[in-house]
């Protein structure tokens, strides 16, 4: 557990279910947190000395959803009932997540899966961060040609996120042969914010980077794309300019090192909590050009967890793309991977989050067994989704013998097959190429991305939404 202060600071801080327009305005005035989203309402963050001045504000249509939000962050350190933790941590691996895990602990079970499954893992390091702590990954899978990125903890306090990355990790260890695909799974991205939430402050989003005025980047919004600044004591604060956070580098640059030659196949961005599988776009409401094919992908994504979702009766994910489904912002890296990088298939899934960040921490199991479902189910579309016809063609068995009693029975046809193939694979290539050329962030209009999000108001707009919210 934490220590007392990490938590025991926000004593008397409330949590406010709010419509989202107030909630969204009242945060940018008051550098208010918002906690997570749940339709058109979100849950706000409303510390205790500001209860009596935004009390007349909130009453009007607001509901109180936590008293006491120090009490709640102790309660998702209860273990949870015996018997339901049992049914869930089937196997003895599975205890491991009877527990939230600080950066030591994660990084040691990062170690131990390396030697444990030694040949197959590998302990790689991505970079430092800020405070010069290493960046770390367990990359699964020697020689594959493919790769998958799995990473967790943009956001520090997204604490299931990690979890839910090394619960994959092992999984995929214990169960999965090679298959031409290689997984590099990075529990916490955000290793000083995470480190941040265990010493200081439980509810630490952004990154511990010094900036001007305030601390810490939220490492979500500072990708080159579409990128806006705002103040620097936002919880939302994008960065001074593009990618001047340490950690969104380090991140950028090993997707793009991994996406040479179309290597790098899927990206996911793991948050917590708002159960949703999302795609692209979040900087703009407009589909990109391979809306289909990740259409097709989210969906069965999203069925495959909720279909375990059902088996324990519990709430299930919604899907969409990311503007139209949850928010529009800017900066998101999962976004710049689709639309920079020519990662196909790119997602960001928001797991879930009872009772927000009470969640006990056993409920990262829950989120593992969703979320290898839902791998599951999009892997075989890798081989057969149309902006990847070059590999499935290169990949396909049925291809590779035809070929070898080819060569048997005559080199020239062989060669002149061999000339049509890439004939056709420069094709589909350029083809790819082209699909994924997304509108240039640059393209896009500054005051389409919300006035939520960029626009500023002066202190006295607190009182004019006073009035507004009074009178109508
Ligand atoms: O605001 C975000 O960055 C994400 N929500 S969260 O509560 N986890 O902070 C959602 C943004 C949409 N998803 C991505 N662009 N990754
Ligand atoms: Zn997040």
């Amino acid at each position: 557990m934490p220590p007392h202060a990490a938590i025991s600071r926000y004593s008397g801080d409330a949590w406010f279910g709010v419509p989202i327009a107030v909630a969204n305005k009242l945060a940018r005035l008051r550098h208010l947190d918002i906690i997570s989203h749940e339709g058109d309402r979100v849950v706000l963050h409303v510390p205790a000395a500001q209860r009596p001045e935004l009390h007349e504000l909130l009453d009007l249509n607001a509901t109180l959803e936590v008293e006491d939000v120090a009490a709640a962050l102790a309660a998702s350190f209860q273990p949870w009932r015996a018997q339901r933790a049992r049914a869930l941590a089937a196997s003895e691996w599975e205890n491991w997540f009877q527990d939230w895990h600080p950066l030591s602990e994660i990084e040691d079970k990062l170690e131990k899966l390396a030697v444990q499954f030694g040949g197959r893992a590998t302990l790689i390091t991505l970079g430092t961060s800020a405070h010069g702590r290493p960046i770390r990954a367990l990359h699964v899978g020697v020689g594959e040609p493919y790769e998958i990125v799995v990473n967790g903890c943009i956001h520090a306090r997204e604490w299931i996120a990690a979890s839910t990355v090394i619960y994959v990790a092992e999984w995929l260890l214990r169960n999965s042969t090679n298959s031409g695909l290689a997984w590099t799974l990075i529990p916490v991205l955000n290793v000083d914010g995470y480190e941040y939430t265990w010493t200081t402050d439980r509810l630490w989003r952004k990154n511990r980077q010094e900036t001007p005025g305030c601390m810490g980047i939220d490492l979500n919004r500072n990708a080159d794309i579409a990128w806006a600044g705002s103040d620097d004591c936002d919880q939302l604060f994008p960065g001074k300019t593009p990618l001047d956070a340490v950690e969104t580098r380090v991140l950028r640059s090993f997707l793009q090192t991994r996406s040479v030659r179309g290597r790098l196949v899927t990206f996911f961005d793991l948050h917590s909590a708002a159960q949703m599988v999302l795609s692209p776009y979040a900087y703009t409401m407009e589909p990109p050009l391979a809306e289909d094919s990740l259409r097709l992908a989210r969906v069965a994504i999203a069925d495959a967890m909720n279909q375990v979702a059902r088996q324990s009766h519990r709430s299930s994910y919604h899907e969409g793309r990311a503007a139209t489904t949850i928010y529009q912002v800017p900066g998101c890296i999962f976004d710049d991977a689709h639309a920079n990088l020519h990662v196909p298939f790119s997602f960001a899934i928001e797991l879930r989050g009872h009772h927000h960040f009470q969640q006990p921490a056993i409920l990262a199991l829950q989120c593992g067994k969703e979320l290898t479902a839902g791998f599951l189910a999009f892997l075989p579309m890798l081989n057969t989704s149309s902006h990847f016809g070059v590999w499935a063609l290169a990949r396909s068995p049925k291809v590779l013998d035809s070929l070898e009693v080819l060569v048997q029975k005559n080199v020239l046809l062989v060669g002149c097959l061999l000339f049509l193939l890439l004939f056709l694979a420069a094709c589909c290539i350029s083809q790819r190429r082209g699909r994924l050329q997304q509108t240039s962030p640059a393209d896009v209009d500054m005051e389409e991305l919300g006035t939520n999000y960029l626009t500023y108001e002066t202190d006295d707009d607190v009182h004019g939404l006073l009035r507004e919210a009074r009178h109508g």
